[in-house]
């Protein structure tokens, strides 16, 4: 059985790696997959990125905000793992070679200060246990044609996850409440997406609580030092040629990147 979680991890990274959207796993390759399952395969690309000399820079969550399972049509929280060589420095360029069909969100990220090890573990014991928090832009790269998934689909590869962008400002979660914070989105001076922290599960704390939990069920927990992205308070949007992109999070300073061919 292990081996058939593994061929689909070598076929969804060949397609990361070569650039090129693929049919869907449930579509094509194994329609029984479970959402169990998904993370199998999640779990066998995380090995393969680790073999080749990748660190992760953390777990992120997805698929928590209404905007995100409504655009998605999925109904469900996910995880996935963000590698070193997906970060982009704040105010840099992403090119669109190097990607399928990439699309942008605005998010928070936590910096971890102590291991935080489910079950039971709340939104308080979250910011406990957080360094700091930092505005992000996360660029998703669904493997699939058209970003066309189902949950199972979605989780085996690794949450659609592709290039992060991490803010400047960091901030102690303590000095702010992270619910209120407001957020734009802005391609080329316009908005195009808007939002508030509580988009996120009502806090992006709570998300963040609930990714120890799902951890723990494989005897897995968040560790210190981890940076941890809380998924999109808005909708994603395409990226195109010469697009600027600028994020900008109450009480932080912007986050941008450009896009270029
Ligand atoms: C899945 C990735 C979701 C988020 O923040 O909701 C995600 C996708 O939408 O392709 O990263
Ligand atoms: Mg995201």
């Amino acid at each position: 059985m292990q081996g058939v979680y593994k061929e689909l991890a070598e076929y969804l990274v060949k397609a990361e790696t070569e650039k090129y959207e693929t049919q869907r796993v449930t579509a094509d390759l194994k329609s029984d997959l479970t959402v169990e399952e998904g993370y199998l395969v999640q779990e066998e690309i995380v090995k393969m990125k680790l073999a080749e000399g990748r660190k992760i820079i953390g777990p992120k969550m997805g698929l928590t905000s209404r905007a995100k399972m409504t655009q998605m049509n999925v109904d469900e929280p996910i995880y996935g793992y963000v590698f070193d060589y997906m970060l982009i420095e704040n105010g840099g360029t992403v090119h669109l070679s190097d990607l399928i069909h990439p699309k942008v969100e605005a998010e928070i990220a936590f910096v971890i200060g102590k291991d935080i090890e489910g079950p039971g573990i709340t939104g308080a014991q979250v910011l406990a246990a957080t360094d700091y928090v930092v505005p992000a832009l996360e660029i998703i790269d669904s493997r699939y044609e058209n970003f066309n998934f189902t949950l199972p689909d979605v989780v085996a590869d690794n949450a659609s996850t592709s290039r992060v962008v991490l803010g400047n400002s960091l901030k102690k979660p303590a000095t702010m409440d992270l619910d209120l914070v407001g957020v734009t989105m802005s391609i080329n001076g316009e908005i195009k997406e808007l939002g508030a922290g509580a988009a996120v599960l009502g806090h992006p704390a709570n998300s963040i609580a609930m990714l120890a939990n799902m951890l723990a069920k494989k005897g897995d927990k968040i560790r210190k030092g981890d940076v941890i992205l809380s998924g999109a308070i808005t909708g994603a949007v395409m990226l195109a040629d010469g697009d600027q992109v600028v994020g900008k999070f109450d009480g932080f300073q912007d986050v941008t990147f450009k896009v270029q061919a």
